[in-house]
């Protein structure tokens, strides 16, 4: 589709999408169907009837409640081999290219932990492709919880909702097949790492990923990291390695962010480096990788939301507002993507 089309439908699907919800606010809602019915005016000015991609925040909310209802995603625990066989049959409904990529990893406890990465490939014949990921791990203690800090964390938001959030961007691809080739990626053994220690004890499923990718000759033109994506008054800043090695993407998420409204989410402002999954595909697999991550040093004092590492990441953090203000922004970068290189 010629960039200058596709340019006049996503504004005029945007306008159209926002006098259907009847709200002339910066913050689209969203009823229960998740397509809209758009006019589109292609470059002869002829309009055409079309159904438009919509993020259905309700279903990624969905994902997270089923993840949850496993009980805390910890490696090696029963309930964390019953989600990640849920999470590979459901990435199997929409497309037949998952591949799982099992791996022996050592803790820094000294633990030999049993993890699966797990990826699903869209388009899998194309050259000109992008990549997402998540961490479908959760933390095996709430060591920043001081009532119950050798409990597990449940991971609502640190862990499920970037799931959540891939999980509805793959029925989305599978319903409207993207011009360029889409993965998903969701990591396993993120969050077992030594808060006391090295950055590397953490990100043991990326680390994996990115020196064995079960992909020969892989290529992604970038990649878009999600972390705690789910929250309510989420904000997300431009985190330092992010800045370093994809700069131009981190532009082009936040600025089609405020063009669709949600600036208020997407805040232009640049904080410190995170060593998150995104690090290790940067600096292992030499694929330019930004973090999408709720982390503002201004308004929390670690940075993170009150909730992180603690049992308050539970359901009630949610908000399908944040939800649909990533996955939203997320859909218009994919079909925004032009298969020409
Ligand atoms: C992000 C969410 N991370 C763990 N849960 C990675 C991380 C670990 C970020 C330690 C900062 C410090
Ligand atoms: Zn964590």
């Amino acid at each position: 589709m010629a960039n200058q089309q596709l340019k006049i439908i996503v504004g005029i699907t945007l306008v159209a999408y926002i006098s259907a919800c009847n709200t002339p606010t910066s913050k689209p809602k969203q009823n229960n169907q998740d397509t809209v019915v758009n006019l589109i005016v292609d470059t002869n000015h002829q309009v055409h009837l079309s159904q438009s991609l919509s993020f259905s925040a309700d279903s990624a909310f969905a994902m997270i409640e089923k993840q949850l209802s496993f009980g805390p995603r910890v490696p090696n625990s029963k309930a964390h081999l019953a989600c990640g066989d849920f999470l590979i049959e459901r990435l199997k409904q929409f497309t037949p290219d998952v591949i799982v990529q099992p791996a022996t990893v050592m803790a820094y406890t000294g633990e030999s932990l049993k993890i699966r990465n797990i990826m699903a490939r869209f388009n899998k014949e194309k050259t000109n492709r992008i990549v997402f990921f998540a961490h479908w791990d959760t933390r095996p203690f709430a060591d920043r919880d001081p009532a119950h800090p050798k409990k597990p964390v449940l991971g609502a938001d640190d862990g499920a909702s970037g799931v959540a959030i891939l999980l509805e961007l793959a029925r989305i691809l599978a319903l409207n097949p993207p011009e360029i080739g889409v993965d998903l990626v969701l990591f396993d053994g993120e969050d077992y790492g030594d808060a006391g220690g090295k950055p590397e004890t953490y990100c043991l499923g990326s680390q994996y990923w990115a020196k064995n990718i079960p992909v020969p000759g892989y290529y992604a033109k970038y990649g878009i990291l999600l972390d705690m994506v789910g929250a309510r008054n989420a904000r997300f800043c431009k985190e330092g390695w992010s800045m370093k090695f994809a700069p131009t993407i981190v532009d082009k998420v936040w600025t089609t962010a405020h063009t669709l409204g949600f600036g208020h989410y997407f805040i232009m402002k640049k904080i410190d480096p995170i060593t998150d999954d995104h690090y290790f595909v940067n600096t292992l697999a030499k694929i330019p990788t930004i973090d999408i991550i709720n982390h503002d040093p201004d308004i929390h004092p670690a940075g993170f939301g009150s909730h992180w590492h603690t049992l308050n990441d539970n359901i009630d953090i949610i908000d399908k507002n944040t939800l649909l203000a990533v996955g939203q922004t997320l859909v218009h970068i994919i079909y925004s993507e032009s298969a020409n290189m």
